[in-house]
């Protein structure tokens, strides 16, 4: 394909990506405003970078005609929680909105990968309103603490350095860590309702989200 037309096919799934990104932004901001804990910490997202798009296509075998329906996280949405608790709370808002369809499901957190990688992957229909007609598009969410996201973040940069092959040793280490910030969790897990009643009364008498 050329740059020109990367463009074209890409066109939806920017809009996809900037569409939800506003709508889950606008969720952390519907809980906090109604003095709930929030669910979602924060959201990223991005489209799939054209040479990534390309170099999975060669790894997984993808024909260019089935692009569209076998490689679903050409869109993807990042949501970042504070609990594990907070995870699947978020996947059940997921379920119930009517503007998107949830075609798969995959629960990294009770079956890890065996790189230690956990998270919560859903992965959704969602319709795009383009100039020239609705457009439905895949789009993968991925749901995830603070602690799984420092983890794969800093994972991901090291896959990068090693193309997967990693030595023998980090991988060992990497797997340790990844139990390291699953124990966090926990943890974490164990004083949220202390953790969630003191995060309250910080935010009294403070301008709301002054920070973020
Ligand atoms: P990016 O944009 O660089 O993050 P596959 O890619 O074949 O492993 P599949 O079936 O396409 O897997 O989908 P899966 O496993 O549900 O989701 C793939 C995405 O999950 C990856 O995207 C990562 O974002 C994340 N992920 C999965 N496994 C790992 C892991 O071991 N470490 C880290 N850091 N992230 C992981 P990409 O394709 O890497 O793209």
């Amino acid at each position: 394909m050329m740059d020109k037309d990367w463009n074209t096919f890409l066109r939806p799934y920017v809009q996809a990506v900037d569409e939800l990104k506003i709508k889950f932004r606008g969720m952390r901001k519907e809980f906090q405003e109604s003095g709930a804990h929030t669910p979602i910490e924060f959201v990223t997202g991005r489209v799939k970078p054209v040479f990534s798009i390309q170099e999975k296509m060669q790894r997984r075998f993808i024909e260019p005609d089935l692009l569209e329906a076998d490689m679903q996280d050409i869109a993807g949405i990042r949501i970042m929680c504070q609990f594990v608790e907070d995870i699947y709370q978020v996947v059940e808002l997921l379920r119930k909105r009517k503007d998107m369809h949830i075609v798969e499901e995959r629960d990294y957190i009770t079956n890890k990968k065996p790189s230690g990688y956990r998270s919560y992957h859903v992965i959704i229909e969602y319709p795009v309103q383009m100039t020239t007609g609705e457009k439905k598009i895949l789009a993968e969410i991925q749901v995830r603490t603070l602690s799984m996201n420092f983890w794969a973040t800093i994972e991901h940069s090291l896959n990068y350095k090693y193309q997967g092959e990693f030595p023998a040793e980090i991988k060992a280490r990497l797997q340790r860590a990844a139990e390291a910030a699953f124990q966090l969790d926990q943890e974490m897990s164990a004083i949220r309702e202390e953790i969630q009643e003191a995060q309250q009364l910080f935010s009294y008498g403070k301008a709301p989200n002054s920070h973020k």
